[in-house]
């Protein structure tokens, strides 16, 4: 069986790699000749745990190469990105422009499977591509059974657990028709051990959406806690892990806005199908968006307190352990600090060799956590990185926090600033 996996990044790479060790034969597919390189000489473009190994494994081997050009194959997997544009609209222009490539090497008896996160109706905008371009084959849901089985099976990885996670993971696969659901399932029953349930593409459409939905709206009543908590001056941690104790409540943990390339963006998706209905999902998009505003404005006020002091912002990746920055409300809050109060910040991220660009022309420094400690005065908490965790309260204690994580339980807490949550008598 030959398998192309189209679009060689987070998902698509690791996708194609594990197919290859499955036995088949993979053609990886991306329009970056750097990346078709890279992937050739057995080496990877991005880090994930366990990734360069199974790579250099599978090329050596001769079971994955890449490619610039689409050829043919049995199966197609696309995992091409979906950003969301400017106006919140959906950008599924990559993967209608994959379909367009895909087009013309299609043969009866193939199946096609879009991953990438889509709005409601992409799957079907996909097969109506094909049955454009293609009006030799019969494509399927248009009246007679279709030569191509075509399918929507979302990815749900976690970065930094990608290769367990595709594996074990349930997977929900939506066929355009009950048969294209069938001919998908035969394919991923090959190499995933979690459960493998089909329904239709669009019900399978949605279900990706909804799941980042659910995580961001549950963020959102994690975020808005917080700031209400800390106008009535309670510690919003205490109060959850509390709350938690009921047998039916389980909070999530408020931080400094949401970030990533997947719970920020897919419920846009969801808003922009139905505007009018989408009322919970949009208002937790704005109240996790403007917890970062709200960061940047405690942490002002904090700093403003105390002139002349360095400022240590802690972290920079859009959550704990990771090293990645892209779309990090960390990298947000500190670069507006730093653009604001210049050289006194100081930024303190283990897991980056330079700063980001966001930080040029600053003045702002990457440090390292001891020197920060003998620095700085002010510290703001933007990431839960294990290593910022274990900092004793003995070695901080004299340090004024603005503690986004609730990291340092123990820090001796400041004055209530305002008399707000007080009941008049
Ligand atoms: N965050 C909080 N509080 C929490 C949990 C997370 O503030 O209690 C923040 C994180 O700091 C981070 C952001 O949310 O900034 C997202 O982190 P995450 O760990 O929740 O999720 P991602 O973006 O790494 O991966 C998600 C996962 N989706 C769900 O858990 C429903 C993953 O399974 C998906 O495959 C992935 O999105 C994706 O690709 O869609």
């Amino acid at each position: 069986q030959k398998v192309s996996v189209i679009g060689l990044g987070y998902i698509g790479l690791p996708t194609a790699a594990l197919i290859a060790r499955g036995g088949c034969q993979v053609v990886g597919i991306d329009v970056s000749p750097h990346v078709v390189e890279t992937v050739n000489s057995g080496r990877v473009h991005i880090e994930e745990v366990d990734l360069d190994g199974l790579v250099q494994g599978v090329v050596a081997r001769g079971n994955l190469r890449a490619s610039l050009t689409v050829e043919e194959s049995d199966v197609f997997i696309i995992a091409v990105p979906t950003p969301v544009a400017e106006d919140r609209a959906p950008d599924i222009s990559y993967v209608l422009k994959a379909a367009r490539t895909v087009a013309p090497v299609l043969k009866a008896g193939d199946t096609v499977i879009l991953e990438s996160t889509s709005p409601v109706g992409t799957t079907e905008a996909m097969r109506d591509i094909f049955a454009q371009l293609r009006p030799d084959l019969k494509m399927p849901g248009m009246g007679a059974q279709g030569d191509v089985a075509i399918a929507y099976c979302p990815e749900r990885v976690l970065p930094g657990r990608i290769l367990v996670e595709l594996i074990d993971n349930d997977r929900c696969i939506g066929g355009i028709t009950p048969r294209c659901a069938r001919k998908a399932l035969g394919f991923y029953r090959q190499f995933v051990r979690g459960a493998c349930i089909t329904t239709t593409a669009r019900a399978a459409e949605m279900v990706k959406l909804v799941e980042n939905s659910f995580r961001d709206v549950n963020i959102a009543f994690a975020n808005e806690l917080s700031v209400i908590a800390e106008n009535m001056d309670i510690d919003v941690w205490e109060v959850i892990r509390l709350a938690n104790r009921h047998p039916r409540v389980n909070i999530l943990n408020p931080g400094p806005g949401v970030g990533g390339h997947c719970i920020a963006v897919d419920p846009w998706f969801i808003v922009h199908g139905d505007p009018e209905n989408a009322r919970i999902i949009r208002t937790a998009r704005e109240v996790n968006d403007g917890k970062t505003d709200y960061v940047v404005a405690k942490a002002s006020d904090l700093i403003d307190d105390h002139a002349g002091q360095d400022i240590a912002c802690l972290g920079l990746a859009f959550k704990a352990n990771i090293d990645d920055f892209r779309e990090s409300p960390a990298v947000k809050i500190a670069a507006r600090l730093a653009r604001r109060y210049g050289r006194r910040i100081k930024l303190v991220e283990p897991y980056a060799q330079e700063l980001p660009m966001e930080f040029a022309g600053t003045g702002a420094d990457l440090i390292d956590l001891d020197t920060a400690l003998e620095q700085c005065g002010v510290f703001v908490i933007l990431v839960d990185h294990d290593m910022f965790k274990s900092v004793p309260v003995d070695e901080r204690a004299d340090k004024a926090v603005y503690d986004t994580r609730g990291i340092w339980p123990d820090q001796p807490r400041r004055q209530a600033a305002s008399n707000s949550g007080r009941i008049a008598v």
